[in-house]
């Protein structure tokens, strides 16, 4: 449903990816207390990741590095991938709005249709999950009825559905959940307002087990903190390829954050 596997091999599979800036430990804080950021273990953790997506079949493209664009590694934010259109957005928080301009330069290499979200409106690719042609997202702090609307208007044409949901116990819809490739909603419950949203909804056991990226039909990535969750997917069938994230997540940052799937 929601993985759609290459057709040819010219049709890889791509993520894009941003080197760490060198003031990460300054990124922006909205549901988390500051606790200190190992820059040069995030470093290490940054390549884990990526070499994670490489082994799993996948190609990663670097944005161009950002030296003091503190959350520019959350890569996802700048960009909403729908078929072959890539919305620019525009960042709730003035401080990330800079970082869109190399993303787009990167959509515009792959050969995407640019399409973007205007003043006043406000959306970041973390409060938007695509579930197969149902697009959710999240009305949260950084992402306004006016960013909805004008998603809504570029969606809709491509013969996507969106659906907007409250956040208001995380920084973004995708801290709060993620989906399977089968439909199921992993959620956790101290972080979702209203699962009734939800037709296959599953809660999981901890708070950094909702977010997972698809690598294939049957492999999901995950980060580290999660094993009880990790276990509860393996049951289900799915390999888990696990990754250590810890700095990012001291961030608000998670798995789907550190990049953008081009499928
Ligand atoms: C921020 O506050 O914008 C960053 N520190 C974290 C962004 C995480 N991105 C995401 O969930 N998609």
């Amino acid at each position: 449903l929601a993985f759609r596997s290459p057709k040819n091999a010219t049709d890889r599979l791509i993520a894009l990816v941003r080197m760490p800036a060198g003031n990460l430990a300054e990124g922006q804080l909205t549901h988390v207390e500051r606790t200190e950021v190992d820059t040069e273990l995030a470093d290490k953790q940054w390549d884990g990741y990526v070499a994670a997506l490489e082994e799993n079949g996948w190609t990663t493209r670097e944005v161009g590095f950002a030296d003091t664009m503190a959350d520019s590694v959350f890569v996802e934010d700048t960009l909403v991938l729908l078929g072959e259109t890539a919305i620019v957005t525009r960042a709730g928080t003035e401080s990330r709005r800079a970082e869109t301009e190399a993303a787009e330069e990167t959509a515009r290499d792959l050969g995407l249709r640019i399409e973007r979200i205007m003043s006043p409106g406000t959306l970041e690719g973390g409060d938007v999950l695509k579930v197969g042609s149902t697009v959710y997202v999240g009305r949260s702090s950084r992402t306004n009825a006016d960013g909805i609307r004008q998603l809504r208007a570029i969606a809709a044409p491509l013969g996507y559905s969106v659906i907007a949901v409250p956040v208001t116990r995380a920084l973004h819809l995708k801290t709060t959940m993620t989906a399977l490739p089968d439909g199921t909603i992993l959620g956790h419950p101290d972080l979702v307002d209203d699962p009734s949203f939800f037709p296959h909804y599953l809660a999981v056991p901890e708070r950094e087990g909702v977010a997972v990226v698809v690598l294939s039909e049957n492999t999901v990535l995950m980060s580290q903190s999660a094993p009880a969750t990790a276990a509860l997917l393996e049951d289900r069938g799915y390999t888990v390829v696990s990754v250590d994230i810890s700095e990012f997540e001291k961030l608000e940052g998670c798995v789907t954050c550190l990049s953008v799937r081009v499928r």
